[in-house]
């Protein structure tokens, strides 16, 4: 099934299916087999020529993978996309595919640690030009994109501060500037439920799937999307022999079980966050509250036009008192848990200065807008009410 036009839920359920001839088996069996048997030597040489379709070795494709990765490739109205090992594998391996030594990358300074570490200790080693800006200003878009720009890469929302950016605005002024560049977007935090950033002009779309398209907090997963002829790329340039970062087989199986509820999963997230965004705003314990769905949020109207169903389940926020009473707060939490990672059943808390964004020095931190006293909250799937009270019991003791 490949209709555009069906919804979220049939196709995260039905997309990419194979019919099971053999046995008959409804759920796509687990093809846990490193590699595939050739009938001849003749047939094999074919099918490493690229003369004949089918499955060879697993580090380059694998049935129960092939099935998930069409799914998501729906999910975010994408050509192609390419499963990874992690996040930062399908990071990784989109940015080594297209950068090469003398070019230059335009990367947000609001990034997950991880990424932002490897563009700025990482791939710069191999001279590739990386530089960090806002990319909510579209004016430092502008003043920075050189002949030998290749990519911008961006979080909208980012983690963790929630920061936007305008995906349309941005990827529009890079194309007139140059057509070739690749705007990457990690949509990991939004999800294609609510933003599908290659709709709005952007070539390539990166995914933690470790968070919600897993959505069940027991996988290490990640996703490259965009046209067929760069996800190619990515498969058998950045995968195959730049970082090996494939998924395995039975984590593809995770992920397809996972998808089933994606849709269910995302309308009760988004409403819990939404109550929890609303109980925060109003707590005179909070001093600031960066959640996009809210008003105060200084791009909301931009997340409102980019984010079609809802604004997220990710928020973060800064307590009187500061760092100590952030700290204290986590700590005093019963229900929600103290945890690193997004999207799970459980709501998570965390503070990023600490954690996720260890990697930034204390200047990096205050350039990108973390604050030495956010606490990031995962909105889990729990019941909405049970969230908040036990919010409101741990704000009370600071
Ligand atoms: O390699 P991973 O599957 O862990 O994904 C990396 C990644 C990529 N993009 C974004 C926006 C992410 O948030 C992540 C992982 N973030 C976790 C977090 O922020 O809690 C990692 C825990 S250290």
């Amino acid at each position: 099934m490949t209709d555009k036009n069906i919804g979220i839920s049939t196709m995260a359920i039905h997309t990419g299916n194979m019919r099971d001839t053999q046995y008959h088996a409804l759920t796509m069996p687990i093809y846990q087999s490193s590699t595939f048997y050739f009938d001849t030597c003749e047939e094999g040489g074919r099918k490493f020529a690229g003369q004949e379709d089918g499955f060879v070795y697993t580090r380059l494709g694998n049935p129960t993978t092939a099935v998930v990765e069409k799914k998501v490739a729906a999910l975010e109205g994408a050509e192609a996309a390419a499963a990874t090992a992690s996040g930062i594998g399908a990071i990784t391996s989109a940015i080594w595919s297209i950068a090469s030594a003398g070019k230059q990358i335009i990367a947000d300074k609001t990034l997950y640690g991880c990424t932002f570490s490897f563009l700025a200790h990482g791939i710069s080693k191999y001279g590739v030009e990386v530089k960090f800006i806002d990319t909510s200003d579209i004016e430092q878009v502008k003043a920075n994109l050189k002949e030998n720009t290749c990519i911008v890469y961006l979080e909208t929302p980012a983690n963790p501060n929630l920061k936007i950016a305008d995906l349309e605005l941005i990827a529009k002024t890079v194309h007139a500037y140059n057509k070739d560049i690749k705007v990457i977007c990690d949509n990991t935090f939004a999800t294609p439920y609510t933003q599908q950033p290659l709709s709005l002009g952007c070539d390539v779309v990166v995914h933690s799937a470790t968070k919600y398209i897993n959505g069940h907090g027991d996988v290490i997963a990640g996703f490259v999307a965009g046209s067929a002829e760069l996800i190619s790329q990515v498969k058998l340039v950045g995968i195959k022999d730049m970082t090996g970062a494939v998924l395995g087989p039975q984590e593809a199986f995770y992920i397809m079980r996972g998808l089933k509820t994606f849709e269910l999963r995302m309308q009760r997230h988004f409403e819990n966050a939404k109550l929890v965004a609303e109980f925060l705003d109003k707590s005179d314990k909070v001093t600031k509250v960066y959640y996009p769905g809210l008003e105060s949020h200084p791009n909301h109207n931009v997340a409102a036009k980019q984010m079609k169903r809802g604004f997220g389940a990710m928020m973060s926020f800064e307590v009187k008192g500061g760092k100590a009473a952030g700290m204290k707060f986590c700590n005093a939490l019963k229900l929600c848990t103290i945890a690193v990672s997004l999207g799970d059943a459980e709501t998570l808390v965390e503070h990023p200065a600490s954690m996720t964004h260890s990697t930034y020095s204390a200047a990096e931190l205050a350039e990108a807008g973390i604050s030495e006293g956010l606490v990031r909250l995962s909105i889990g799937l729990e019941n909405g009410e049970d969230i908040v009270a036990d919010i409101k019991q741990a704000l009370d003791q600071i």
